[in-house]
């Protein structure tokens, strides 16, 4: 089905630059081509604009920036290309590509993104176009991976018996497919494709102006939160029976990024609008699309996401709306005991009796760097054993199809590199996250990916001395309040503010669906335990057998009675998160 994309219905208000930027850009052409054949370092605002949707953000080394400026110095631009892969899933040889790719094109590290995708740091402009093509050669690609379109849909990565996991990496493809952009531009521009003239035709389910903004969707299970379904604006929550599908409850209107001090952006999490049968589950999607890309803000970038919309009119005229549009029943969602979570790390039997084995990766980085040599370890055991890989929504990676005999051999391998098993990490190290920031992100106020492993061992340290090295707590850390770590519905967040401060958050949990609360703002680095001592004191002390840091302080604080009074529906307590998940 392709419904053409209704005019803007708010034209009355002047449209944002980058609305602009995508109008006049020719199905994402610009004058990217031009700008590639030049001996210019950087492209110009359209073009940045533009080459989002490939898969490339226009960046600069923020380390250098101030130097460079005052020798009267251009930035030191280079790129950061992302690749979008559904579900998380590539194979042995993909990966094996990719490693060589960011060896000999960008700065020799691969990442592993909070939505199961790759990234490459540091590629330098005549660099790009071969780095683009490359990962296509692997039948992989990068194109809506950034900009206002469908991003990477995100699906449980673990090929484990507990549910149908194959379908649920089906319907993340179907979804992929269904929302990606068919502009002929990407073709022309990286794989020398013929070059046709751009028409709005070219794009018959986006237009000229795409989406008001980026949109996120993933595909989980009731019987496992691994992919946070309420941080998206649409999920689909496979309803699981007996280990087999049974339809999806659809959730929308979910996301995290917000500015601090200005009360008019929030974070939001997805609340369910019904269920669908497995059969109109893409489509669903496609419709939350539709709504989104015919209603959504064009003029304020920072209202511009689905959860605004939503906030606008409220859940019931939203829902009247889907199902006005919709060619199939849209029952009442299947009521759910709060979601479970697994991290996947460690060893595990597959539905297929072979195993997987999940490996820790401290903020998604795979490099040899700090002691470790965790690129070179992947890379032995990927070229040797040869498993599949699943890149997890939490910066993990999981290397799947082993023999029970292998495990051994991997575990050791990883050990002889300076990586140890998941089982020896404390909770607070295994459930980290942390965005990039500084020094590639150019919207980073404070560093972040740098700094967590210092902040984990200090944490580590002190719970430790209180007991509770392996009681469940999730830290989450990013460079601005954009929220890409997901901070919001962690047990703990640290959320830059400036060069040095963060603002922390407490109150979520691994469950992801409860937001958390600002506990106390514009900490230093050095303050940031200092300040959380006598909370993580009186949660050693007085916490329920099984208790997160988060539950805890909702339990302390009351809110979870008082919102149970309100709601007449019991909080999440996390004697229900599986304790497996720290075996
Ligand atoms: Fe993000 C922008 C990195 C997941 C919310 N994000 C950025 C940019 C591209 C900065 C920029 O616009 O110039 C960052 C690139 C930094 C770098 O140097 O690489 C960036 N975001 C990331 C990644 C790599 C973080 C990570 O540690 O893995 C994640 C890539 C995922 C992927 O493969 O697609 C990433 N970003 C997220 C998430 C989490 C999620 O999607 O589950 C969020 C919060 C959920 C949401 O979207 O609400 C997120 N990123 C943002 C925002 C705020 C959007 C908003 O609605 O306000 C921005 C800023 C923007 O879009 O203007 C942003
Ligand atoms: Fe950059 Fe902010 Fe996202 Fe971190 S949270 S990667 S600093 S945009």
């Amino acid at each position: 089905m392709s419904e053409q994309p209704a005019a803007p219905s708010r034209a009355q208000k002047p449209e944002s630059k980058v609305e602009v930027a995508k109008r006049r850009g020719r199905q994402l052409r610009g004058t990217i081509g031009e700008v590639l054949a030049s001996d210019r370092s950087h492209f110009s605002h359209d073009d940045v604009q533009l080459l989002k949707f490939h898969g490339t953000y226009q960046q600069d080394d923020r380390d250098t920036r101030r130097q460079r400026e005052t020798a009267g110095l251009e930035k030191a631009y280079s790129f950061m290309v992302r690749v979008a892969i559904p579900a998380g899933a590539l194979d042995a040889d993909q990966y094996l590509a990719l490693e060589s790719i960011a060896d000999r094109h960008a700065n020799g590290t691969l990442r592993v993104t909070t939505r199961q995708g790759f990234q490459f740091h540091g590629i330098l402009k005549g660099d790009l176009k071969a780095a683009i093509a490359e990962v296509n050669e692997e039948l992989l690609t990068t194109i809506s991976a950034c900009g206002d379109v469908q991003r990477n849909v995100m699906g449980c990565a673990a090929p484990l018996a507990d549910a149908d996991h194959a379908a649920v990496r089906a319907v993340a493809d179907a979804v992929a497919l269904e929302l990606r952009p068919a502009s002929k531009a990407y073709h022309e521009l990286w794989l020398d494709g013929e070059k046709v003239a751009s028409s709005q035709a070219e794009e018959p389910f986006y237009g000229s102006q795409y989406l008001p903004r980026k949109f996120k969707s993933a595909v989980g299970l009731s019987v496992d939160n691994c992919v946070d379904i309420h941080a998206q604006d649409v999920g689909l929550l496979a309803i699981v029976e007996q280990g087999r599908i049974r339809g999806f409850n659809l959730l929308v209107g979910g996301g995290l990024g917000m500015t601090h001090n200005k009360g008019d952006t929030m974070a939001a999490l997805a609340e369910p609008l019904g269920f669908v049968a497995t059969e109109h589950a893409v489509e669903s999607v496609r419709l939350v699309a539709a709504i989104f890309r015919d209603h959504g803000e064009r003029a304020d970038r920072r209202h511009a996401r689905l959860k605004y919309l939503i906030a606008e009119w409220g859940m019931p005229k939203f829902r009247d709306e889907f199902v006005r549009r919709a060619t199939f029943d849209v029952l009442p969602p299947v009521p759910l005991p709060p979601l479970p979570f697994h991290d996947h790390l460690g060893r595990h039997r597959q539905a297929d009796g072979r195993w997987f084995y999940g490996v820790f990766i401290q903020s998604g980085r795979i490099a040899d760097q700090d002691g470790s040599r965790l690129k070179t370890a992947l890379h032995e055991i990927v070229a040797r054993f040869r498993p599949g890989i699943r890149l997890s929504a939490q910066q993990n990676l999981l290397l799947t199809d082993l023999d029970a005999a292998s495990l051994d051999a991997v575990e050791q391998i990883l050990r002889d590199h300076g990586t140890a098993p998941a089982t020896e990490l404390s909770a607070a190290r295994r459930f980290s996250m942390a965005c990039p920031a500084l020094p590639t992100c150019g919207l980073a106020v404070a560093e972040s990916e740098r700094v967590i492993p210092e902040v984990l061992n200090r944490f580590e340290a002190e719970l430790e001395s209180l007991g509770v090295r392996n009681a469940p707590l999730t830290i989450r850390m990013t460079g601005c309040p954009n929220g890409c770590a997901r901070p919001y519905t962690a047990d703990l967040a640290f959320v830059g503010r400036s060069l040095n401060l963060y603002n922390v958050y407490v109150g979520g949990g691994l469950a992801g669906d409860r937001l958390v609360d600002l506990y106390r703002a514009d900490v230093t680095t050095e303050e940031l335990l200092p300040a959380l001592r006598p909370l993580l004191a009186r949660w050693a002390a007085e916490r329920h057998d099984g208790e997160g840091l988060g539950d805890f302080y909702q339990r302390l604080m009351g809110i979870r009675a008082r919102r149970a009074a309100l709601t007449g529906r019991e909080e999440p307590t996390a004697e229900r998160v599986p304790m497996g998940v720290l075996q």
